[in-house]
């Protein structure tokens, strides 16, 4: 696939932000500057950047617990999410979500999700929404292979089928739900082909090949937004750390397996690959970290300067008024 070079850079860009984002909150919560207990997506950001590549500010995202990268990909900024984590004021969700409940009606993000496949019907119901208003916005709910196995799944699936609705279903298959197998928990140990079941195509892309869940996820946000209704992309990934902050992750995955993925590093894999075509040089390359590092001490800056929501707040923002 011939991309235009600022379309490479920008895919590089946002997976270099979505690590370092990373990388900042485990190191503010190691030194106890932060309370977020969070899921991190070290080693799965090729798949946030390519599908989110595709997407407009009108278009919705739902998500689960491991969100800062949806978020953010989204284009929540950076400092929104931050402060968020940071329990400030200031954060997308006011200080009140953390971690697990980013939130940005501003940015059509509708939401993380702590509660596993929950979030499928909410984006179900979203891609309703535009269908039923007639508008040609897309919906794109991230799952993981963990919450392919809840019923909420197949009724979001089901209906979605049903009524053609414009959403893509994107599971991020890293393996494992917290510590259990995608092997030993998962019938057919297939989820792309489930789609079969449920009148939409289904495909399984490469999930540390950014160019490969780019072209994956630009035919199934494209088919749902010229009314071609719903797909489930199946993208292979695996997180590099343990299930969540405080998980070494390293008490049931098999060492041979771990190494053989960080081996297949999504940044390192697309750095080589835009270097050896000539698409970019490493200045080009360390250009952009000095970008994301700004970036990053903005967004800590502005979260560990912000003020934490006033007692007196503590009954607003949790009920939306009626129109
Ligand atoms: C309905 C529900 N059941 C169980 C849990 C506990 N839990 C939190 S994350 C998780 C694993 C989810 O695995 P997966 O869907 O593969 O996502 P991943 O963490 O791998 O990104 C579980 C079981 C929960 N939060 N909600
Ligand atoms: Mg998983």
């Amino acid at each position: 696939m011939e991309l235009a070079r600022e379309t490479l850079v920008a895919l590089y860009r946002n997976m270099l932000l979505l690590r370092r984002f990373e990388e900042s909150v485990s190191q503010a919560y190691y030194e106890g500057r932060t309370p977020a207990m969070a899921h991190l997506y070290i080693g799965e950001e090729a798949v946030a950047t390519g599908v989110c590549a595709h997407l407009r500010r009108s278009d919705y995202v739902t998500s689960t617990h491991r969100s800062h990268a949806h978020a953010l990909s989204k284009g929540v900024r950076p400092r929104r999410v931050m402060a968020e984590l940071f329990a400030r004021a200031t954060g997308c969700s006011g200080g009140r979500g953390g971690s697990m409940h980013l939130f940005s009606a501003e940015d059509n993000y509708l939401g993380s999700s702590g509660i596993v496949g929950a979030n499928l019907p909410i984006g179900a119901g979203a891609a309703f929404s535009s269908k039923y208003r007639g508008t040609d916005q897309v919906t794109v709910s991230f799952f993981g292979d963990g919450a392919a196995n809840t019923g909420a799944f197949h009724e979001a699936m089901n209906l979605a089928g049903l009524w053609q609705l414009p959403v893509v279903f994107v599971c991020e298959n890293n393996l494992y739900a917290t510590q259990m197998s995608f092997l030993k928990a998962t019938a057919g140990q297939n989820v792309a082909i489930r789609a079969q079941g449920y009148a939409m195509p289904g495909a399984q892309v490469d999930g540390q090949d950014v160019m490969a869940v780019y072209e994956a996820a630009g035919e199934a946000v494209a088919r749902a937004r010229s009314g071609g209704g719903p797909s489930l992309l199946e993208c292979k990934t695996y997180r590099f750390g343990g299930h969540a902050i405080g998980d070494p992750g390293d008490t049931y995955r098999p060492p041979e397996e771990v190494a053989e993925w960080k081996g297949r590093d999504p940044l390192t894999l697309f750095a080589r690959q835009l270097l050896a075509a000539g698409e970019v040089d490493q200045a080009a390359l360390d250009g952009v970290a000095q970008e994301i590092e700004t970036v990053i001490q903005d967004a800590l800056d502005f979260a560990e300067s912000s003020p934490f929501p006033a007692p007196e707040d503590v009954a607003t923002k949790v009920f939306a008024s009626a129109v």
